[in-house]
């Protein structure tokens, strides 16, 4: 096994909640010292940092949630003066302010060295041509892994998003060894090589990278088969740091979460209280390191559950599994929990070249109904209208065995499902509240 930082991510339990007890306190007198929301929420429930004996008191403190970070937005939660910053980053917000996240020199350090670890573990090395098709601008990701394959002193191309047939035209003539992008876009790139009949083998693609939105199992051996690659997975999310909170190692059984670095916590997201190792629900977030933007007990939203077992690979850090969904956007359909993911893994398994589709959930009478509307592909129109037919009751079917409930299943013209930024929606609720 090769890692970056071998005392780091092999330690004895013992030995790292120590080194995670010894950077809460400074990470509480920090935030206590200098964050006015920190100050105000602390002083509210009458705890102090002196109070954080052992990792269990970490539980007296108060979660933040996207919430607090809007509300002190732009700079309310940074813990240096902007002086100390040089890098601010920010996520998309989609109804209302963006979160603007801030590094000192240290955080952009430690942030390269999370990424290099990661990338380690899914077999990138210095001999690599690393092609970065994330977008580069105030999204963590371009940079994140940028940083991080430079840290390994693998070559860089920042070929950015966009632009399929010149990303393939530099893979194949920069001999590209390792993709990054997300695994949404491998899927494009794979079909796009298809159409213009490039066969992958003839590439020197060796590994991929992929994160930043949920995908299955079944989606990393269709885009492995389509792109003849090894296919990892990697997790972050801005507020906390970007890529580099969790990543996979070639075992490919979870992410391996940096404890180092991060507190990782699961709670009951109705209720708040944390959960036993092992149980599945809402993924919370102290960061250890971070000197611009520390963050207390930050609720992702994304739901996982830990794995504390011994991983084959050596490595000693927690695995964190793929996020089943996130807490907001779990779906209650007459009384089932939902997850838009358990649906995607259905439609990927039985409907080849990862289909474009989108979840309708309405109403009728007292009954919530779901359909799901699926753009028709190359696969299913050559079908003769009978087994078509049979098709599509196979799937739904298989459906309702793995939801729970029973949902209609519709093909539509491609191209014809709604896309804002290039997006389909995945789900649309028009159930009233
Ligand atoms: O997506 C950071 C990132 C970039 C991670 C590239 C990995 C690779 P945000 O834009 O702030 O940051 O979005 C964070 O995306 O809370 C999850 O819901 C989702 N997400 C990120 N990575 C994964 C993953 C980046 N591997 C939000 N699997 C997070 C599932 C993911 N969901």
């Amino acid at each position: 096994m090769k890692t970056w930082d071998h005392q780091h991510e092999c330690m004895s339990r013992d030995e790292l909640e120590q080194l995670q007890l010894e950077r809460l306190q400074s990470t509480m007198n920090r935030v206590h010292k200098n964050v006015t929301h920190y100050q105000k929420r602390f002083n509210e429930l009458g705890v102090i940092p002196e109070d954080m004996q052992s990792l269990s008191d970490l539980t007296k403190l108060p979660f933040t949630t996207k919430e607090d970070l809007r509300l002190n937005y732009p700079y309310g939660m940074f813990a240096v003066p902007l002086r100390e910053v040089v890098r601010i980053h920010s996520s998309s917000g989609t109804t209302s302010k963006p979160i603007v996240v801030g590094y000192t020199k240290n955080d952009i350090r430690m942030w390269s060295n999370l990424a290099a670890r990661f990338m380690t573990a899914a077999g990138v090395t210095h001999d690599d041509v690393v092609q970065i098709a994330f977008h580069y601008g105030l999204f963590t990701g371009a940079f994140g892994l940028h940083y991080g394959a430079e840290t390994i002193g693998a070559s860089v191309i920042p070929t950015s998003t966009g632009n399929t047939e010149k990303q393939i035209m530099i893979m194949q003539d920069y001999r590209t060894t390792a993709l990054v992008c997300t695994p949404g876009y491998a899927i494009v790139l794979a079909k796009h090589m298809e159409r213009i009949g490039m066969d992958p083998k003839g590439l020197s693609l060796k590994v991929g990278l992929f994160g930043g939105e949920p995908w299955s199992e079944t989606m990393r051996r269709e885009i492995e088969r389509r792109l003849c690659l090894s296919a990892t997975d990697n997790y972050g999310l801005s507020e906390v740091i970007g890529p580099g909170v969790a990543g996979e190692c070639l075992c490919k059984n979870g992410m391996h979460l940096c404890e180092d670095a991060f507190i990782p916590e699961i709670i009951d997201s109705e209720t708040g209280v944390p959960l036993p190792p092992g149980s599945v629900g809402e993924l919370v977030l102290t960061t250890l390191t971070k000197e611009a933007f520390p963050m207390i007990r930050y609720r992702t939203g994304d739901i996982t559950c830990l794995d504390y077992a011994k991983c084959d690979c050596g490595r000693t850090l927690v695995r964190m599994k793929k996020t089943m969904g996130r807490s907001d956007n779990m779906l209650i359909i007459r009384g089932v929990n939902i997850f838009p993911s358990q649906i995607q893994e259905v439609l990927f398994s039985m409907v080849q070249g990862a289909p474009l589709y989108q979840m309708m959930i309405a109403r009728k009478g007292a009954m919530d109904v779901l359909e799901v509307r699926i753009e028709v592909t190359e696969e299913i129109f050559s079908l003769e209208m009978q087994r078509q037919r049979a098709f599509l009751e196979m799937l739904r079917k298989r459906l309702r065995s793995v939801i729970g409930i029973d949902v209609t299943v519709k093909l539509v013209e491609p191209k014809s499902l709604p896309r804002q930024d290039g997006k389909i929606a995945q789900v649309i609720d028009s159930r009233p509240i």
